[in-house]
Protein backbone atom coordinates (compact mmCIF):
# COMPACT_ATOMS: atom_id res chain seq x y z
CA UNK A 1 0.00 0.00 0.00
CA UNK A 2 2.44 2.63 1.17
CA UNK A 3 5.04 1.67 -2.03
CA UNK A 4 1.99 1.97 -4.46
CA UNK A 5 1.26 5.42 -2.92
CA UNK A 6 4.53 6.44 -3.22
CA UNK A 7 4.74 5.60 -6.45
CA UNK A 8 2.10 7.31 -7.82
CA UNK A 9 3.43 10.29 -6.08
CA UNK A 10 7.00 9.89 -7.86
CA UNK A 11 5.23 9.96 -10.87
CA UNK A 12 3.45 12.86 -10.50
CA UNK A 13 6.76 14.35 -9.08
CA UNK A 14 8.34 12.88 -12.31
CA UNK A 15 5.55 14.68 -14.24
CA UNK A 16 5.69 17.92 -12.59
CA UNK A 17 9.68 18.03 -12.50
CA UNK A 18 9.68 17.91 -16.54
CA UNK A 19 7.04 20.20 -17.00
CA UNK A 20 8.58 22.34 -14.76
CA UNK A 21 12.04 21.13 -17.32
CA UNK A 22 10.24 22.41 -20.01
CA UNK A 23 9.52 25.59 -19.04
CA UNK A 24 13.15 26.29 -17.39
CA UNK A 25 14.21 25.49 -20.71
CA UNK A 26 12.54 28.03 -23.09
CA UNK A 27 12.78 30.60 -20.17
CA UNK A 28 16.64 30.30 -19.29
CA UNK A 29 17.27 30.54 -23.17
CA UNK A 30 20.63 27.99 -22.07
CA UNK A 31 23.51 30.77 -21.75
CA UNK A 32 24.31 28.56 -18.68
CA UNK A 33 25.39 24.49 -19.35
CA UNK A 34 22.38 22.69 -18.27
CA UNK A 35 22.96 24.00 -14.62
CA UNK A 36 19.34 24.05 -14.11
CA UNK A 37 17.38 22.29 -16.61
CA UNK A 38 16.77 18.67 -16.04
CA UNK A 39 18.72 18.53 -12.85
CA UNK A 40 17.94 15.57 -10.80
CA UNK A 41 18.38 16.12 -7.30
CA UNK A 42 18.91 13.44 -4.07
CA UNK A 43 19.59 13.34 -0.70
CA UNK A 44 21.68 10.43 0.67
CA UNK A 45 22.17 9.46 4.76
CA UNK A 46 26.14 8.20 5.20
CA UNK A 47 26.61 6.53 8.75
CA UNK A 48 29.97 6.41 9.49
CA UNK A 49 32.59 5.44 11.85
CA UNK A 50 33.39 9.63 12.67
CA UNK A 51 34.54 8.85 16.28
CA UNK A 52 36.50 6.25 18.28
CA UNK A 53 39.38 4.50 17.87
CA UNK A 54 38.82 3.72 14.32
CA UNK A 55 37.62 7.17 13.37
CA UNK A 56 40.58 7.29 10.59
CA UNK A 57 38.25 4.98 8.36
CA UNK A 58 35.40 7.19 8.66
CA UNK A 59 37.25 9.84 7.71
CA UNK A 60 38.97 8.77 4.85
CA UNK A 61 35.25 7.49 3.53
CA UNK A 62 33.88 11.05 4.32
CA UNK A 63 36.34 13.01 2.83
CA UNK A 64 36.01 11.02 0.00
CA UNK A 65 32.12 11.12 -0.23
CA UNK A 66 32.27 14.65 0.18
CA UNK A 67 35.05 15.65 -2.63
CA UNK A 68 33.12 13.57 -4.97
CA UNK A 69 29.54 14.82 -4.01
CA UNK A 70 31.76 18.76 -4.73
CA UNK A 71 32.72 17.50 -8.45
CA UNK A 72 29.60 15.93 -9.17
CA UNK A 73 27.21 19.46 -8.04
CA UNK A 74 29.45 21.58 -10.02
CA UNK A 75 28.88 19.17 -12.79
CA UNK A 76 25.25 20.79 -12.67
CA UNK A 77 23.51 17.33 -14.08
CA UNK A 78 22.67 15.69 -10.95
CA UNK A 79 22.49 17.61 -7.44
CA UNK A 80 23.26 15.57 -4.16
CA UNK A 81 23.08 15.82 -0.03
CA UNK A 82 24.79 14.45 1.47
CA UNK A 83 23.11 13.62 5.55
CA UNK A 84 26.03 12.82 8.00
CA UNK A 85 25.60 10.65 10.70
CA UNK A 86 28.51 9.38 12.87
CA UNK A 87 28.24 5.56 14.25
CA UNK A 88 31.51 5.81 16.66
CA UNK A 89 32.21 2.21 15.17
CA UNK A 90 28.86 0.77 17.65
CA UNK A 91 26.53 -1.40 16.63
CA UNK A 92 23.55 0.51 18.70
CA UNK A 93 24.56 4.07 17.31
CA UNK A 94 24.80 2.70 13.48
CA UNK A 95 21.25 1.35 13.49
CA UNK A 96 19.95 4.52 15.85
CA UNK A 97 21.62 6.64 12.96
CA UNK A 98 20.58 4.33 10.26
CA UNK A 99 17.04 4.49 11.72
CA UNK A 100 17.12 8.41 11.74
CA UNK A 101 18.18 8.25 8.23
CA UNK A 102 15.99 5.69 6.48
CA UNK A 103 12.75 7.19 8.53
CA UNK A 104 13.61 10.79 6.79
CA UNK A 105 11.21 10.62 3.64
CA UNK A 106 13.21 12.60 1.68
CA UNK A 107 16.51 10.45 1.79
CA UNK A 108 16.71 8.46 -1.36
CA UNK A 109 18.81 5.87 -0.33
CA UNK A 110 21.47 5.10 2.85
CA UNK A 111 25.81 4.83 2.51
CA UNK A 112 27.55 2.78 4.91
CA UNK A 113 28.03 2.09 7.87
CA UNK A 114 31.94 1.56 7.98
CA UNK A 115 32.12 -1.91 9.73
CA UNK A 116 30.72 -5.12 8.84
CA UNK A 117 29.26 -5.40 12.53
CA UNK A 118 27.76 -2.36 12.33
CA UNK A 119 26.24 -2.94 9.07
CA UNK A 120 24.80 -5.92 9.55
CA UNK A 121 22.57 -4.64 11.94
CA UNK A 122 21.44 -1.69 9.53
CA UNK A 123 21.37 -3.43 6.55
CA UNK A 124 18.34 -5.71 7.21
CA UNK A 125 16.30 -2.76 8.26
CA UNK A 126 16.59 -0.51 5.11
CA UNK A 127 16.16 -3.67 3.67
CA UNK A 128 12.73 -4.27 5.08
CA UNK A 129 11.55 -0.56 4.73
CA UNK A 130 12.75 -0.59 0.98
CA UNK A 131 15.63 1.96 0.90
CA UNK A 132 19.05 0.81 -0.93
CA UNK A 133 21.99 0.59 1.06
CA UNK A 134 25.94 0.23 0.29
CA UNK A 135 28.71 -0.59 1.96
CA UNK A 136 31.96 0.93 0.60
CA UNK A 137 34.05 -0.38 2.87
CA UNK A 138 32.39 -3.58 4.12
CA UNK A 139 34.34 -6.67 3.78
CA UNK A 140 32.92 -9.91 5.13
CA UNK A 141 31.10 -12.35 3.82
CA UNK A 142 27.49 -12.45 3.31
CA UNK A 143 26.93 -8.75 3.01
CA UNK A 144 25.15 -7.97 -0.33
CA UNK A 145 22.42 -11.27 0.34
CA UNK A 146 21.36 -9.82 2.99
CA UNK A 147 18.53 -8.27 0.59
CA UNK A 148 17.67 -7.44 -2.68
CA UNK A 149 18.33 -3.46 -1.14
CA UNK A 150 22.03 -4.02 0.22
CA UNK A 151 25.04 -3.57 -1.82
CA UNK A 152 28.62 -3.30 -1.69
CA UNK A 153 31.57 -1.89 -3.36
CA UNK A 154 34.41 -2.92 -1.45
CA UNK A 155 36.29 -5.99 -2.20
CA UNK A 156 35.24 -8.84 -0.01
CA UNK A 157 37.74 -10.81 2.43
CA UNK A 158 37.32 -13.97 0.67
CA UNK A 159 38.70 -12.36 -2.47
CA UNK A 160 41.37 -10.53 -1.24
CA UNK A 161 43.14 -12.89 1.32
CA UNK A 162 43.47 -15.78 -1.40
CA UNK A 163 44.69 -13.46 -3.42
CA UNK A 164 47.89 -12.44 -0.70
CA UNK A 165 48.38 -15.45 -0.13
CA UNK A 166 48.50 -17.13 -3.24
CA UNK A 167 51.15 -14.12 -4.04
CA UNK A 168 52.86 -14.81 -0.68
CA UNK A 169 53.31 -18.31 -1.12
CA UNK A 170 54.76 -18.40 -4.37
CA UNK A 171 57.56 -16.75 -3.42
CA UNK A 172 57.84 -17.67 0.11
CA UNK A 173 57.51 -21.18 -0.16
CA UNK A 174 55.98 -21.19 3.58
CA UNK A 175 55.23 -24.44 5.31
CA UNK A 176 53.37 -23.16 8.78
CA UNK A 177 51.28 -20.45 9.48
CA UNK A 178 49.57 -19.08 12.83
CA UNK A 179 46.32 -17.08 13.06
CA UNK A 180 45.78 -14.53 15.00
CA UNK A 181 41.93 -12.29 14.73
CA UNK A 182 39.40 -10.49 16.52
CA UNK A 183 36.63 -13.24 18.06
CA UNK A 184 33.82 -10.28 18.68
CA UNK A 185 33.96 -8.52 15.30
CA UNK A 186 32.04 -9.35 12.38
CA UNK A 187 34.72 -8.19 9.96
CA UNK A 188 37.45 -10.00 11.73
CA UNK A 189 35.72 -13.60 12.17
CA UNK A 190 34.94 -13.22 8.75
CA UNK A 191 38.77 -12.61 7.79
CA UNK A 192 39.63 -15.73 9.86
CA UNK A 193 37.28 -18.17 8.49
CA UNK A 194 38.46 -17.30 4.74
CA UNK A 195 42.04 -17.71 6.38
CA UNK A 196 41.39 -20.56 7.81
CA UNK A 197 39.60 -22.33 5.16
CA UNK A 198 42.54 -20.82 2.30
CA UNK A 199 45.48 -22.18 4.89
CA UNK A 200 43.84 -25.40 4.87
CA UNK A 201 43.16 -25.23 0.98
CA UNK A 202 46.81 -24.83 0.29
CA UNK A 203 48.09 -26.95 2.52
CA UNK A 204 49.81 -25.24 5.02
CA UNK A 205 50.08 -26.46 8.65
CA UNK A 206 48.19 -24.01 11.10
CA UNK A 207 50.73 -24.26 14.26
CA UNK A 208 48.04 -22.01 16.33
CA UNK A 209 45.04 -20.05 16.27
CA UNK A 210 44.92 -17.00 18.77
CA UNK A 211 41.96 -14.27 19.43
CA UNK A 212 41.83 -11.22 20.81
CA UNK A 213 39.25 -8.46 22.04
CA UNK A 214 38.59 -4.88 20.88
CA UNK A 215 40.34 -2.47 22.44
CA UNK A 216 43.13 -5.01 24.18
CA UNK A 217 46.42 -3.38 24.61
CA UNK A 218 48.68 -6.22 25.53
CA UNK A 219 49.44 -9.16 23.21
CA UNK A 220 52.23 -10.82 24.93
CA UNK A 221 50.47 -14.32 25.68
CA UNK A 222 49.20 -14.92 21.96
CA UNK A 223 52.45 -13.70 20.12
CA UNK A 224 54.48 -15.88 23.09
CA UNK A 225 52.66 -18.65 21.68
CA UNK A 226 53.25 -17.82 17.66
CA UNK A 227 56.86 -17.25 18.70
CA UNK A 228 57.31 -20.44 20.50
CA UNK A 229 55.44 -22.19 17.27
CA UNK A 230 58.24 -20.61 14.32
CA UNK A 231 55.46 -20.11 11.86
CA UNK A 232 56.68 -19.21 8.33
CA UNK A 233 54.13 -16.20 8.70
CA UNK A 234 51.45 -14.80 10.52
CA UNK A 235 47.38 -14.32 9.36
CA UNK A 236 46.12 -11.53 11.44
CA UNK A 237 42.63 -10.49 10.82
CA UNK A 238 42.71 -7.25 12.51
CA UNK A 239 41.03 -3.47 12.03
CA UNK A 240 43.77 -0.84 11.96
CA UNK A 241 44.04 0.02 15.46
CA UNK A 242 44.39 -3.51 16.98
CA UNK A 243 46.33 -5.05 14.17
CA UNK A 244 49.06 -1.87 14.04
CA UNK A 245 49.66 -2.64 17.98
CA UNK A 246 49.84 -6.48 17.22
CA UNK A 247 52.54 -5.63 14.61
CA UNK A 248 54.59 -3.81 17.05
CA UNK A 249 54.46 -5.51 19.92
CA UNK A 250 55.87 -8.59 17.65
CA UNK A 251 58.60 -6.92 16.05
CA UNK A 252 59.51 -5.88 19.84
CA UNK A 253 59.66 -9.76 20.65
CA UNK A 254 61.92 -10.29 17.67
CA UNK A 255 58.75 -11.74 15.67
CA UNK A 256 60.14 -11.66 12.22
CA UNK A 257 57.76 -13.34 9.63
CA UNK A 258 55.44 -11.71 7.27
CA UNK A 259 52.38 -10.45 8.53
CA UNK A 260 49.43 -10.86 6.21
CA UNK A 261 46.59 -8.85 6.90
CA UNK A 262 42.82 -8.26 5.44
CA UNK A 263 41.27 -4.87 4.46
CA UNK A 264 41.53 -3.43 7.76
CA UNK A 265 45.18 -3.05 7.35
CA UNK A 266 44.98 -0.96 4.31
CA UNK A 267 45.33 2.29 6.01
CA UNK A 268 48.34 4.20 6.29
CA UNK A 269 46.96 4.58 10.30
CA UNK A 270 49.15 0.96 10.65
CA UNK A 271 51.96 2.62 9.39
CA UNK A 272 51.29 5.84 11.83
CA UNK A 273 51.14 3.55 14.53
CA UNK A 274 53.25 0.65 14.16
CA UNK A 275 56.04 2.90 12.59
CA UNK A 276 58.70 0.68 11.73
CA UNK A 277 57.46 -2.25 12.72
CA UNK A 278 54.60 -2.28 10.42
CA UNK A 279 57.16 -3.52 7.36
CA UNK A 280 56.99 -6.57 6.22
CA UNK A 281 52.86 -6.40 6.24
CA UNK A 282 51.30 -8.13 3.38
CA UNK A 283 47.60 -6.82 2.17
CA UNK A 284 45.51 -7.29 -1.54
CA UNK A 285 43.95 -3.71 -2.36
CA UNK A 286 41.51 -2.76 -4.86
CA UNK A 287 43.57 0.47 -4.55
CA UNK A 288 46.82 1.56 -5.07
CA UNK A 289 47.47 4.93 -4.90
CA UNK A 290 51.02 4.50 -7.06
CA UNK A 291 49.51 3.59 -10.19
CA UNK A 292 50.34 4.94 -13.46
CA UNK A 293 46.44 5.74 -14.03
CA UNK A 294 45.60 9.39 -15.04
CA UNK A 295 42.83 9.02 -12.62
CA UNK A 296 44.14 7.75 -10.37
CA UNK A 297 46.74 10.55 -10.19
CA UNK A 298 44.29 13.29 -10.80
CA UNK A 299 42.12 11.69 -8.20
CA UNK A 300 45.73 11.81 -5.56
CA UNK A 301 46.40 15.42 -6.75
CA UNK A 302 42.19 17.06 -5.89
CA UNK A 303 42.05 14.75 -2.93
CA UNK A 304 45.68 16.23 -1.33
CA UNK A 305 45.16 19.64 -2.29
CA UNK A 306 41.43 19.37 -0.26
CA UNK A 307 42.43 17.76 2.56
CA UNK A 308 46.27 18.07 2.95
CA UNK A 309 47.41 13.94 2.79
CA UNK A 310 46.99 11.61 0.42
CA UNK A 311 43.68 9.10 -0.38
CA UNK A 312 43.72 5.36 1.08
CA UNK A 313 41.84 2.60 0.12
CA UNK A 314 38.42 4.09 1.85
CA UNK A 315 38.74 7.23 0.65
CA UNK A 316 38.83 5.74 -2.85
CA UNK A 317 36.21 3.71 -2.27
CA UNK A 318 33.96 5.96 -1.07
CA UNK A 319 34.70 8.67 -4.12
CA UNK A 320 33.51 5.69 -6.42
CA UNK A 321 30.66 4.25 -4.37
CA UNK A 322 29.08 8.14 -4.75
CA UNK A 323 29.69 8.71 -8.07
CA UNK A 324 28.13 4.89 -8.61
CA UNK A 325 24.96 6.37 -6.74
CA UNK A 326 25.11 9.89 -8.89
CA UNK A 327 24.70 7.39 -12.31
CA UNK A 328 21.99 5.47 -10.60
CA UNK A 329 20.21 8.60 -9.45
CA UNK A 330 20.28 9.97 -12.47
CA UNK A 331 19.22 6.91 -13.98
CA UNK A 332 16.07 6.43 -11.74
CA UNK A 333 15.03 10.10 -12.73
CA UNK A 334 13.98 11.52 -9.61
CA UNK A 335 13.70 10.44 -5.41
CA UNK A 336 11.96 7.27 -5.65
CA UNK A 337 13.92 4.89 -3.35
CA UNK A 338 12.23 1.42 -5.50
CA UNK A 339 13.46 3.24 -8.77
CA UNK A 340 16.53 4.31 -7.17
CA UNK A 341 17.11 0.46 -6.39
CA UNK A 342 16.63 -0.82 -9.54
CA UNK A 343 18.89 1.42 -11.49
CA UNK A 344 21.55 1.12 -8.80
CA UNK A 345 21.31 -3.10 -9.47
CA UNK A 346 21.47 -2.26 -12.95
CA UNK A 347 25.42 -0.45 -12.64
CA UNK A 348 27.64 -2.05 -15.07
CA UNK A 349 31.22 -1.30 -16.45
CA UNK A 350 31.08 1.86 -14.02
CA UNK A 351 34.86 3.24 -14.76
CA UNK A 352 35.75 4.60 -11.78
CA UNK A 353 39.10 5.28 -9.82
CA UNK A 354 38.98 1.94 -8.48
CA UNK A 355 38.87 0.46 -12.60
CA UNK A 356 35.77 -0.94 -14.08
CA UNK A 357 32.88 -1.98 -11.77
CA UNK A 358 29.80 -4.01 -12.06
CA UNK A 359 27.64 -6.02 -9.10
CA UNK A 360 27.26 -9.37 -9.75
CA UNK A 361 23.75 -11.28 -9.35
CA UNK A 362 24.08 -10.64 -5.67
CA UNK A 363 25.33 -7.39 -5.74
CA UNK A 364 28.72 -8.42 -5.02
CA UNK A 365 31.90 -7.01 -6.25
CA UNK A 366 34.04 -8.59 -8.88
CA UNK A 367 37.43 -7.22 -9.01
CA UNK A 368 40.88 -7.82 -9.17
CA UNK A 369 43.28 -6.48 -6.47
CA UNK A 370 46.68 -6.09 -6.26
CA UNK A 371 48.91 -7.45 -3.91
CA UNK A 372 51.13 -4.70 -1.74
CA UNK A 373 52.96 -4.91 1.11
CA UNK A 374 54.62 -2.29 3.67
CA UNK A 375 58.42 -1.61 2.75
CA UNK A 376 60.53 0.64 4.50
CA UNK A 377 57.58 2.46 5.84
CA UNK A 378 55.26 2.64 2.44
CA UNK A 379 53.09 0.31 0.59
CA UNK A 380 54.96 -1.11 -2.36
CA UNK A 381 53.88 -3.52 -5.21
CA UNK A 382 54.57 -6.66 -3.50
CA UNK A 383 56.94 -8.59 -6.05
C1 LIG B 1 34.69 -4.35 7.61
C2 LIG B 1 35.96 -3.83 7.10
C3 LIG B 1 36.70 -2.82 7.88
C4 LIG B 1 38.16 -2.88 7.57
C5 LIG B 1 36.12 -1.49 7.56
C6 LIG B 1 36.82 -0.32 8.11
O1 LIG B 1 36.36 -4.23 6.02
O2 LIG B 1 34.30 -4.09 8.76
O3 LIG B 1 34.05 -5.07 6.84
Amino acid sequence: MIKYGKKVWSLLALLSLMLLAACGGTESGGDEEGATNGTVSGKFGVVTYLTGAGAAYGEAITNGFNLAAKEINAKGDVAIELIIEDSAGKQEQALTSGNKLMSDDSIVALLGPTLSTEFNVVAPEADMNGIAIMGTSTTAKGIPQIGDYVFRNSIPESLAIPAAMEKLLAKTNAKKVAIIYGNDDVFTKSGFDTMKEEAEKMGLEIVTIETFQKGQSDYNAQLTNIKSKNPDFILASALYNEGAVIMNQARKMGIEVPFLGGNGFNSPEVIEIAGEAADGLVVATPWFGEKDDPKVKAFNEKYQKEYGKLPDQFAAQAYDALYIYAEALKKAGGEDRDAFRDALAETKDFEGILGKFSFDEEGDVVMDPTVVEIKNGKFVVFE
